[in-house]
């Protein structure tokens, strides 16, 4: 998209990247403009039929988060005064020297942790009882950092140490503490709106203070598992909040198969109105706020 008064810088899957262009005709070396597309993935394609004000939700429901995080963290916001055509769906941020490393921490095994745990019986080299199962609620949220693939590429689980050695070891232990703290206040406030956060992706960069600083979005269905809490079943694999009629209409009803290596089929009306209703039932539950 041309965005009159910035320069694109990178377009990754959902979001998108622009520097303000100063009076000089210069990009503005110290600020973003991240915005956030209606785009949707499923089985790691892009599908290609946007859902409805899905940008806008996963940006208002990121500031909701910021906001409730600001004692634990400082975050890159600076202002939500953006160009009228991506209202309500960017911001303009600090841009930051970004840490190398994905800080994910897990609430509730699933996925490639769950594989790592049936390996090993353990998670990014934490030792964890016998018997869990998918979808088993940890003891105590773990750290299990992931490299940062570059587009196209999945991230890949790297040991502690590994981050150690990237950022040494004080920038280490600060963002596996402020990534579990992160996911602990997320649950705490979402237990209250029958939602449980499985686990999160979060990221970091580096304030000119030295410190960390919260970046990207925080605590959106992008960046984390999101389960209705009255449907969690030990045991199975959990419904997605978000994607479960993308899900179980490309798989059951629409004749793709995520093995084929073929590109999705749009969607039709009915998915993505019930997929947008869904974003918008977490927002809404979780904010008590309608979406203007
Ligand atoms: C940022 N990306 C690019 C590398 C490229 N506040 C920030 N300051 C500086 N950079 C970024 C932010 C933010 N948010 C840059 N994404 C965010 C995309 N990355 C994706 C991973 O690989």
């Amino acid at each position: 998209m041309d965005l009159p008064g910035y320069v694109h810088l990178y377009s990754g899957k959902v979001r998108d990247l622009y520097a303000p262009v100063g009076p000089s005709g210069e990009p503005d070396p110290d600020r973003i403009l991240l915005v956030a597309s209606d785009r949707i993935s499923a089985y790691d394609h892009i599908l290609g039929t946007p859902i409805p004000d899905k940008g806008r939700i996963l940006t208002q429901l990121s500031l909701w988060w910021f906001e409730r995080l600001a004692d634990l963290v400082p975050n890159h916001v600076l202002s939500t005064e953006v160009p009228a055509a991506v209202a309500g769906r960017a911001l303009l941020v600090r841009r930051l020297d970004m840490l190398p490393v994905e800080c994910v921490a897990r609430a509730y095994l699933t996925g490639g942790g769950l594989e790592e745990y049936a390996a090993t019986g353990r998670v990014s080299g934490v030792p964890l009882p016998a018997g869990l199962v998918d979808g088993s609620r940890l003891p105590e949220p773990v750290f299990t950092p992931s490299t940062k693939a570059p587009q196209g590429e999945h991230d890949q689980p790297i040991p502690y140490a590994a981050v150690v050695d990237l950022v040494g070891p004080d920038r280490a232990a600060a963002a596996r503490d402020l990534t579990v703290a992160i996911l602990r206040r997320g649950n705490e406030i979402a237990a209250e709106r029958g939602i449980l956060l499985a686990d999160t992706k979060v990221e970091f960069g580096i304030g000119s203070g030295d410190e960390l600083v919260l970046a990207d979005e925080v605590l959106t269905p992008d960046s984390s598992r999101f389960w209705p809490a009255d449907q969690w079943v030990p045991g199975r694999v959990q419904p997605s909040f978000d994607k479960q009629y993308v899900r179980d209409w490309l798989t059951h009803e629409s004749g793709w198969s995520k093995s084929s290596g073929e590109a999705p089929p749009p969607l039709p009306e009915s998915v993505v109105e019930q997929t947008r209703a869904r974003y918008l039932e977490a927002y809404e539950r979780l904010t008590g706020r309608t979406l203007d």
